[in-house]
This record gives C-alpha cells, structure tokens and sequence, in this order.
C-alpha cells in the first residue's frame, strides 16, 4: 500500500460524486475552506493524502486521486450512518458541546457503532501513513481515531482538531463514556481548539475527570508497562478562509452585476439584511426571526424599505430535532409574511437551499448588514467570509458574542442573541450606522481576517505539532 508524510482524517472526504450521463461517476471538489486550506497545505509535502467517508451508504470506492490530493474512502453502511453520524455525532455530541440548546439524546447503541467506525477511520490512516509520518485528525466525529492511530502506529505525530465549542466540564460531564472520549483524544500530541474558552474546558475536564498531571497546556498522560508517559498539548488555533479565493470573486465584475441585479430583484429595497446559516439550532435562526418580527410589528422598520433575506443551507434533516426545527422557522416565516409583506415582495426572503460561491459572494456584497446570531458556535466563517467580501469598506456586521469569531471581530456589533430586546436594538444600530463608522469598523475587521487567513492557521497548526508532545516511537 502507498504511504504519504501526511494524511488528514476528517468524517467527508474533500469531494462530493456526480453521476454522468453515461452512468459514471465523477468527484467534484467539495469548495470548503478546510478542503482549501489543506490544499495549500498539501502542496508543500512530498505526498499528501485524505481518509473520509464518500458520502454514499455501502461499500467504499476504491482510492482514488482527485486534484493532486490521494483520496481513501471509508465505508459507512446504514447502520453505520444511522448510529454513529447521525445517532452519537449528531443527536448526542452536537448538542452537548453546543450548550445543550436542544436536550442530548444518549443511546448504548449508538457509542458501539461511534467506536467501531472511529476504528475503522483509524485503521485506514494508520495503514496509509509514511513511517514516521504526520496524521491531522479532524472534528467530533472522530475523538477516538488519535488513540486508536496511537495503538497502530507509536511513530507517527498525531494531532487533532475540535471545529466545534468543547463544553465545560459541568456539562461534558454528562455524556456517557466521558472518559474514554477524553483518552481518545489524548491520543493525540496536539489537541487544538477554536477557543481559548475551549481549550481551558478541555484540560480542566482532563485534570477533574482523569485526574491527570497538567502543567500550563501539557498533560502528562501516564505510561503503562513498557509505554512511556508521554505528553500532549492542548492549544487554541481559530480558524479562517480563504481570503485570496473571496478577493478573486469580489473582483470579478459578473459578481458586481448580480449583487446589483439581487438588489434590484428584491424589488431595490434601500437595505438589505442577510442571515446565511446552514438550518442548525446552535445558529439562533428563530431568535433572529423573532427580532425581525417584533421589529416589524412595532413599526419601526417598513418592509417595502428593508428586506431580510435568510438562507437557510438544508442540513441533517434526517435528525428529529432539525426536521421539528425547519417546521417552526417556515411556520414563522409564513406568518411574518403574512402580517407584512408588500403585495408582490416578501419581508423575509426565505431560501432554503444551497448556492454557488459567485450566488453567495453577490449576497454579502449586496447585504448591507449581516446577522450572526448563533447561540453558540465553534468559529462561524459566515462572519469573515462577509467582512472579506466587503473590498469597499462598507456594511455592518452584527455578531453574537457566543461565536468563536467574537474574539477576534471585536470590531463587529456585538450582542447577546438570548436578549431580543438588545438583538433588536443592534439591528436597528446597523441599519441606521452612519458610512463613516461603518467604515472604520470594517476597516478593523478587514484586516483581522485578511492577516489571518485559513493557510496561515493550517501552518500555524502543523508547525505546533511538530513541537508538542513528546519524542514519537522509533520507526
Ligand atoms: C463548523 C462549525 C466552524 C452555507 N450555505 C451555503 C454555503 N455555506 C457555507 C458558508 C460557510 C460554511 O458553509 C458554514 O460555515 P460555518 O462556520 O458558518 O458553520 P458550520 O457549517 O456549522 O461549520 C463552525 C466551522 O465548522 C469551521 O471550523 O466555523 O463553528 O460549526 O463557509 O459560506 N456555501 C455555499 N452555498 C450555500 O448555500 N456555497
């Protein structure tokens, strides 16, 4: 079997099938910014590789290359998909380290099949990795693979990185097979987070649940037998887009025209206010419409002058809690449409559905403010990927202080989503800011994400794995 100096382990792989006329099937890049990041990433390496499910229940496709990146699928049947995607990653973990903003849903089941298809992520990594190689382990789904790589292959650096909050440990607590999950993890040499909230949670659940030996952001984790005590560092790594790829559409004069032409679709409101969420209840889509809607029924904004346009990307609809979610947001859609809309034009532009970059791009560059609303969120790349594409210094950006990206946009309104008399002031803030402020705000925020961009977090990420932990095994 090949081996590669460094392979990336992450639930999806980069790539989504497409079936030709013919009956062939053809891999389109998926354009994520982690695909991205790691391209770049990749290029820098004698020979990079990626393990992750193809997307499609059943037996996995054979490897494969895909724009210079070596691809192994993993295979997921339906029960595999069942329990431990949709089951144990999505209705158990998602929630908890989301705050508990829906009730978590434990079921023994579901951490059998968590483990044996964390196992068999693991098994693929460790079989295609270069002695003495490097393994990047990515998000929830995948907490065991550091320790099972580990178990495999004492001589590869593992590091792994958590997309999503970790929770304190008054609410980590909670989940079954906490430890376990926590060993897991400190298979790694590199635990990385978004937060520095969620790396102090994350070594404070060490210290009070495994009762490990932490000095600042080392854990000592134990040997056992002839195995070393070894040591794994936590750090806090936000991550970015990418900015270079934004500029390029911004610049693109086709873009501009369909900004115009969104504008002059919405029936040419004199301000635009875009929500771009996938359809998740971490992102406080139905807080945002209760804001609207009191803002409505107070009088105070005038639906044939402003428009909010929200859209609401579909996303695990096969969940309960995300089908009962979409009933309650198009239920209070409807009725705000109802109560307010302009004969012909909507108050709220509701889209549920997915768009193309340039369609995406056009949006931010037409909206003349942008809610983030998210009741908690590990990052949110919405809000950087709208300053970015705001070469012209201009729009507001309402931001809760409950995202990852509140650290670093300072700049942006900041608010307290759970506070709908504060998420309508802000609102009525933005939409009222004079050019001038809000030029100074973009300006500062600007150059925030321009300076910090997702390669430069993939690099910064590497470089620290290649320092932290201890010494690996001998080839
Ligand atoms: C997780 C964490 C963290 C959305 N609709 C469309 C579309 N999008 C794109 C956005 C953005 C991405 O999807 C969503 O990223 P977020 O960061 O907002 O949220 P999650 O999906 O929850 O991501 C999050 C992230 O991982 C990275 O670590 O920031 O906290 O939850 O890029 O633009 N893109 C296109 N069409 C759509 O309709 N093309």
């Amino acid at each position: 079997m090949p081996t590669h100096d460094l392979v990336v382990v992450a639930n999806r792989l980069p790539v989504d099938a497409k079936t030709l006329p013919d009956g062939a099937t053809e891999w389109v890049t998926s354009p994520g910014g982690l695909v991205t990041a790691m391209e770049s990433v990749m290029r820098g390496v004698d020979s990079g590789a990626w393990v992750g499910w193809a997307g499609s229940p059943g037996e996995a496709p054979e490897p494969f290359e895909a724009d210079g990146m070596h691809l192994y699928p993993v295979a997921l049947d339906g029960t595999d998909i069942e329990k431990y995607y949709e089951g144990f990653s999505n209705a158990t973990l998602w929630p908890l380290y989301h705050d508990v903003i829906v009730d978590p849903v434990y079921h023994r089941t579901w951490w059998d099949t968590y483990v044996s298809a964390n196992r068999r992520f693991a098994h693929e990594a460790a079989a295609v990795t270069a002695p003495g190689g490097t393994i990047w382990v990515h998000d929830y789904q995948l907490q065991l693979v550091p320790e099972m790589i580990r178990s495999e292959r004492p001589d590869v650096r593992i590091g792994f990185f958590n997309h999503i909050p970790f929770p304190p440990v008054e609410l980590f607590s909670q989940l079954p097979k906490r430890n376990q999950v926590l060993r897991g993890l400190l298979g790694a040499d590199l635990v990385g987070f978004q937060r520095e909230s969620d790396s102090l949670n994350f070594l404070n659940a060490v210290r009070q649940l495994l009762g490990s030996h932490i000095d600042q952001r080392t854990v000592t984790v134990p040997g056992i037998g002839a195995v070393e005590p070894r040591e794994v560092t936590a750090q806090t790594f936000p991550i970015s887009i990418d900015t270079e790829a934004v500029a390029e559409l911004t610049d693109d004069q086709d873009i501009h025209e369909r900004a115009a032409q969104l504008r002059r679709e919405l029936g040419s409101p004199k301000k635009i206010v875009l929500g771009v969420d996938r359809l998740d209840y971490t992102k406080g889509i139905r807080h945002r419409l209760k804001a609207w809607g009191e803002l409505l029924n107070d009088g105070v904004i005038d639906p044939r002058e402003t428009v909010l346009v929200q859209v609401a990307t579909p996303s695990r609809e096969r969940v309960d809690a995300y089908r009962q979610l979409r009933d309650e947001v198009e239920l209070t859609v409807g009725r705000i449409n109802g109560d307010h809309a302009p004969i012909g034009r909507p108050a709220i532009s509701y889209l549920h559905r997915s768009f193309d970059r340039k369609d995406m791009t056009a949006l931010y560059m037409a909206a003349d403010v942008v809610l983030v609303t998210a009741l908690r969120d590990g990052m949110n790349l919405v809000a950087k990927e709208y300053v970015v594409s705001r070469p012209d210094v201009q729009g507001v950006l309402v931001l809760s202080e409950f995202a990852g990206a509140a650290d670093e946009l300072r700049a942006a309104l900041l608010v307290n989503p759970h506070d709908i008399d504060e998420l309508k002031s802000a609102t009525l803030r933005a939409l009222t800011m004079p050019a001038e402020e809000q030029h100074e705000a973009m300006t500062s925020l600007r150059r925030q994400v321009l300076d910090h961009d997702v390669q430069s977090w993939a690099r910064a990420f590497l470089e620290e794995l290649q320092n932290a932990g201890s010494p690996a095994a001998p080839v």
